[in-house]
């Protein structure tokens, strides 16, 4: 029975805009503490986010930008280093309030609670990173599973954390509904058998996101209403679950 049982969201452009103003000022930050003269230009950034996942995008900068740069021995525990500081200055960012939720979101997860519908979590980046955004502006007991950074061995668009999530929760796929910013996460929901909304933003919203069930501008809220990209749902202002429930019955 195709009935909603839980829905899934992406973390970073989809619950919070945090790549421009977070992720990307604390990879700079951390070169610099570290002494390179290295700079992630917010477009740039929009380039390297094609690669998912923070210590897989610091190797390919080195690698494809920076490739006369000899790193010390062993480089897996130089990557290591390099991004245990940049997620120190993210956490910083995170607790001090710099970023918020994305429209709708907090509406979404409480009408979803209220209907005792189950929320998880599933992203490419770190444990704690996640937990710090979680922890400061929603509420970590929310979530029955919070699936994030290596906890599957192939990060998106492999379908991996998807799947991790489903067994997690012992539920089929037809039952759940996803929430992702990019085409690398829609890809993931995608081959991972899942109905996906894509909710875009300034990184994504030139991407193809071909296979997903509706492409919104994100979520809105009754005094910030939503636009309409891609796919058909009528007169509608904001995402409700009771909007979700019809999607994934369509
Ligand atoms: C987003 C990502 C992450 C962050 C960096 O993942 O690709 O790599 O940019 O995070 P998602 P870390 O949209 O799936 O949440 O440095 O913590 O890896
Ligand atoms: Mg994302």
């Amino acid at each position: 029975m195709t009935q909603l049982q839980a829905i899934i969201f992406d973390v970073d452009g989809t619950i919070a805009e945090t790549e421009r103003d977070g992720h990307r000022v604390a990879f700079n930050r951390a070169f610099q503490a570290a002494g390179l003269e290295w700079h992630w230009s917010i477009e740039l950034y929009g380039e390297l986010l094609q690669i998912p996942g923070g210590k897989e995008r610091i190797r390919h900068y080195w690698q494809t930008y920076q490739p006369d740069y000899q790193p010390p021995e062993p480089v897996e525990d130089w990557i290591a280093q390099l991004h245990h500081q940049k997620s120190n200055f993210y956490r910083d960012c995170i607790t001090q309030g710099l970023i918020g939720l994305r429209p709708g979101v907090l509406r979404l997860m409480q009408e979803a609670r209220t209907a005792q519908v189950r929320l998880a979590i599933a992203t490419t980046s770190a444990l704690p990173n996640a937990m710090a955004l979680i922890e400061k502006n929603l509420d970590s007991s929310w979530f029955e599973v919070i699936a994030a950074g290596d906890i599957v061995p192939k990060k998106k668009p492999a379908p991996d954390i998807y799947f991790y999530v489903l067994d997690k929760l012992q539920l089929a796929p037809e039952n759940c509904l996803v929430i992702e910013d990019s085409a690398v996460g829609l890809q993931a929901a995608i081959a991972a058998g899942l109905t996906t909304i894509v909710t875009v933003n300034d990184y994504t919203k030139a991407q193809d996101f071909t296979g997903a069930r509706l492409v919104l501008s994100h979520l809105g809220e009754p005094e910030k209403p939503l636009q309409i990209y891609q796919g058909h749902c009528s007169s509608m202002k904001y995402f409700t679950l009771a909007i979700a429930r019809s999607i994934l019955k369509s």
